[in-house]
């Protein structure tokens, strides 16, 4: 008798959309993954990755059980062995070299996974360093900083209510390749469509006419890296024709008139000569933001990760204020989540320039170092160099910049662990890699997302399939390393309880609980009852209640970003003469660095060609489709170019996250395919000077024949 067909309903896990799946499964095998119709914020929309979930639990390549590195090879140990021998060594170099010479790296999958974001904490107390960096100070940092300077808190980020919206101006974010980020949006493709079934318009601004620009209103091109200006002189533009309305947040506002002042030398003509957008059509957007109602702007990658970051966030946010877009319907708000929900009083508020870092004394955030200074703070000799490091979920050598120095500097370590479960660019490089189970394996609730999302929902899913035998998760892996280390340093240290008890009791303190008096009531039970995900309401305004600065104030300016305004006006205009600017680029079926195994996602023409414009090609007499040697300050690599006029003159975009052909990685399907890595070129010195954040767009480089 074949095993009897289930039927399972499972959040996926994999981007920022947290898409509800269908998942049918016989036995241990998947039979179907489609989109989950009634989940009530991703409606039945599925992308490609969302099927290749299945393909990360079946992966022959998968580790399952904790390996030992010996020579070039690696042997499978015991659970009991990998923590011992692990808490051995972090503790022996911490006893030789201090403290501080373990460092940690946590990758973007931690914030994807509730137990490594509920569990973190007992391995941290455990090893005791000061020293940490993320995937965030390669991604959303400015964004963090901003809200921190602004409402008191790095969490308290506002989020585009885009099925209200009337008009939407996206810059440097293409929805339809990412599904969405720091705004939570299955189904984007609708929702934004909806805007314009609906009278409304939006708008894409970005150096490429990428998925989402082809379906805009309009598209404007814009140089890498100039945003800011482009900001300033929309800023500038609002003053000057008096079109200011601070709306129902006036009382809360002081430094109006700072903000017109440091906006005064940001013409909209200045904008034209940085941005080549027309200096009639910045104007035209500052009209647009502020004369109609329920309008939002918003920005992502593109500007976040470029050299202003955290100056063109803070306009962002400037721009919705000024214009009364802010914690409005159809504006920008602030998502209210049953788990996370921030108020004032709530811990993890951040801080800034609390230490900075030894080699180049970059400033830390909320406890974390920029992650382009961890390499050199291992290949810099001297106290405090880094000497071991611990990863979780994270591939810095393909996803951080010059790729080639961290992988040097990750050789040249006297310990490494890393918790994952693949042997690529950068856990190779481990002495023991520790697997956690794989999505399938675990329950679901979404800490990040539900907090970042464009209508409340909340989600709990059981897991799919049995965890393998003599399997652990995440966080029973930090749980038990945490406790390993402990004991051989004479701590007590407790471990913490499951994950579901943790978010459990977070939301029976959350705004929807009995205790807060809410109707709903809300435990996790509860949200059990509900496994498509239930349906909480729209966003509704609550800046107000909601900020945490020490005077219950928006803040709308601080030094740093006077002093990095007056960078913008020293700054002349970029590119030599033979120089372009690279950026990067998403494709729907490809995902950071670690989804190119799945031979469903990787099948087809190849994605990761660099796209040059023709004339770009013509003055360098290149013909499309030759194999190219690009150079940038770092390094340079060789790859083929494909002719499009997608992206601007003067701009070739590489897409990251390949580049798995090389000795030490173990990973079938994805050592197959051609691509190199776009971080061989990014700049670890190309930064983002007020919050240390990488510049990975706008890179210059050369591109030359072969
Ligand atoms: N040039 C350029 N570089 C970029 C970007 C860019 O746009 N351009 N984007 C940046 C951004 S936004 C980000 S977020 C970073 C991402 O940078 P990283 O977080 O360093 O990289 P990922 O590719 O997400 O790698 C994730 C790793 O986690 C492992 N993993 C997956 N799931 C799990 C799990 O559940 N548990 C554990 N323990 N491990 C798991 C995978 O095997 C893989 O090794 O890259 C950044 N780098
Ligand atoms: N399919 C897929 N989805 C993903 C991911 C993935 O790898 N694949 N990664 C996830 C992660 S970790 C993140 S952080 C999000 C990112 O989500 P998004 O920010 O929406 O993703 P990107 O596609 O990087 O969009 C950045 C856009 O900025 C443009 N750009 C580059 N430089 C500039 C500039 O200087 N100015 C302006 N105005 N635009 C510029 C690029 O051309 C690109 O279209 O996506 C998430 N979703
Ligand atoms: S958009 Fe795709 S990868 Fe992202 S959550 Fe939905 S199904 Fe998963
Ligand atoms: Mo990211």
């Amino acid at each position: 008798m074949p095993a009897e067909i289930k039927t399972h309903y499972r959040a996926c896990n994999l981007c920022e959309a947290i898409c509800g799946l269908e998942i049918k499964t016989q036995g241990d095998q998947v039979i179907s993954i489609k989109g989950d119709k009634q989940d009530p914020l991703s409606r039945g929309y599925i992308c490609p990755k969302g099927t290749a979930m299945q393909d990360i639990y079946t992966d022959p390549d998968r580790l399952r059980q904790p390996v030992k590195r010996s020579g070039d090879k690696w042997e499978t140990i015991s659970w009991d062995e990998a923590f011992e021998t692990v808490a051995e060594r972090i503790v022996a170099v911490q006893e030789q070299h201090g403290a501080d010479s373990v460092a940690f790296f946590a990758g973007n999958p931690n914030v994807h996974n509730y137990g490594s974001m509920t569990h973190a904490s007992v391995l941290r107390k455990a090893v005791q360093t000061k020293i940490h960096f993320s995937a965030t100070s390669l991604d959303q940092l400015p964004h963090h900083l901003t809200s921190y300077t602004m409402y008191g808190h790095q969490s308290l980020i506002p989020i585009p209510d885009i099925d209200h919206t009337n008009y939407m101006l996206i810059i440097g974010g293409n929805p339809l390749a990412s599904n969405g980020s720091i705004m939570t949006v299955p189904d984007v493709p609708k929702r934004l469509k909806a805007i314009q079934q609906h009278g409304g318009r939006f708008i894409v601004i970005d150096p490429r006419r990428s998925e989402t620009a082809e379906i805009a209103d309009q598209h404007l091109f814009i140089r890498p890296g100039t945003d800011a200006y482009l900001l300033m002189a929309m800023i500038h533009t609002l003053f000057a024709e008096d079109l200011v309305n601070t709306g129902h947040l006036s009382d809360l506002l002081s430094e109006i008139d700072d903000i017109r002042t440091a906006c005064q030398p940001f013409t909209p003509e200045l904008a034209e000569q940085r941005t080549g957008i027309a200096a009639e059509q910045v104007r035209q957007l500052a009209r647009d933001m502020a004369t109609i109602e329920g309008a939002v702007c918003y920005g992502r990658m593109g500007v976040s990760v470029q050299v202003f970051g955290t100056l063109c966030q803070w306009a962002i946010q400037i721009i919705n204020i000024l214009t009364n877009s802010l914690d409005v319907r159809g504006g920008m708000m602030l998502s209210s989540p049953a788990f996370g929900y921030v108020k004032p009083g709530e811990s993890g508020a951040g801080h800034f320039a609390a230490f900075h870092s030894r080699v180049s004394g970059l400033p830390e955030f909320a406890g974390e170092l920029p992650a382009t200074v961890m390499a050199e703070e291992m290949l810099t000799e001297g106290e405090g160099q880094i000497r071991a490091l611990i990863t979780t979920a994270g591939n810095p050598v393909l996803s951080a910049p010059n790729g080639q120095q961290m992988d040097a500097a990750l050789s040249g370590l006297d310990f490494m662990v890393c918790v994952d479960f693949y042997i690529n660019e950068t856990t190779q490089h481990a002495d023991i890699i520790l697997p956690p189970t794989s999505a399938l394996e675990h329950d679901h609730y979404d800490i990040a997302f539900h907090r970042l999302a464009v209508h409340n929902t909340a989600r709990f899913n059981e897991a799919v399939f049995e965890p393998a035998a003599d399997s652990k998760h995440d966080w029973e892996i930090f749980n038990q390393l945490g406790l390993a280390i402990a004991a051989r340093k004479g701590m007590t240290l407790k471990p913490l309880p499951s994950p579901d008890l943790l978010i459990d009791m977070g939301i029976q303190r959350g705004p929807y609980s009995a205790a807060a008096g809410h109707r709903l009531e809300l435990t996790l039970d509860k949200i059990k009852q509900h496994p498509h995900g239930l349906d909480i309401g729209p966003l509704e305004p609550s800046l107000r209640e909601r900020l945490c600065t020490a005077d219950s104030k928006i803040h709308l300016l601080a030094d740093y970003l006077l002093q990095d305004i007056a960078r913008l006006a020293e700054t002349g205009a970029p590119t030599k003469a033979d120089e372009l600017l690279l950026i990067g680029r998403r494709h729907i079926r490809s995902n950071n660095s670690w989804m190119h195994n799945s031979h469903r996602l990787v099948k087809g023409k190849p994605r990761w060609q660099l796209l040059m414009h023709p004339d770009d090609l013509a003055a360098r007499q290149l013909q499309d489709q030759a194999q190219v040697r690009i150079e940038s300050r770092v390094g340079a690599v060789e790859t083929q170019v494909l002719a499009s006029d997608e992206v601007m003159p003067g701009v070739v975009s590489l897409p990251h996250g390949w580049g798995h052909k090389r000795e030490g990685v173990s990973l079938g399907i994805a050592v197959e395919q051609d691509g190199v890595s776009c971080n061989d070129l990014t700049d670890n010195k190309l930064i983002d000077q007020a919050s240390g954040n990488a510049a990975l767009n706008g890179v210059p480089v050369r591109v030359v024949a072969i």
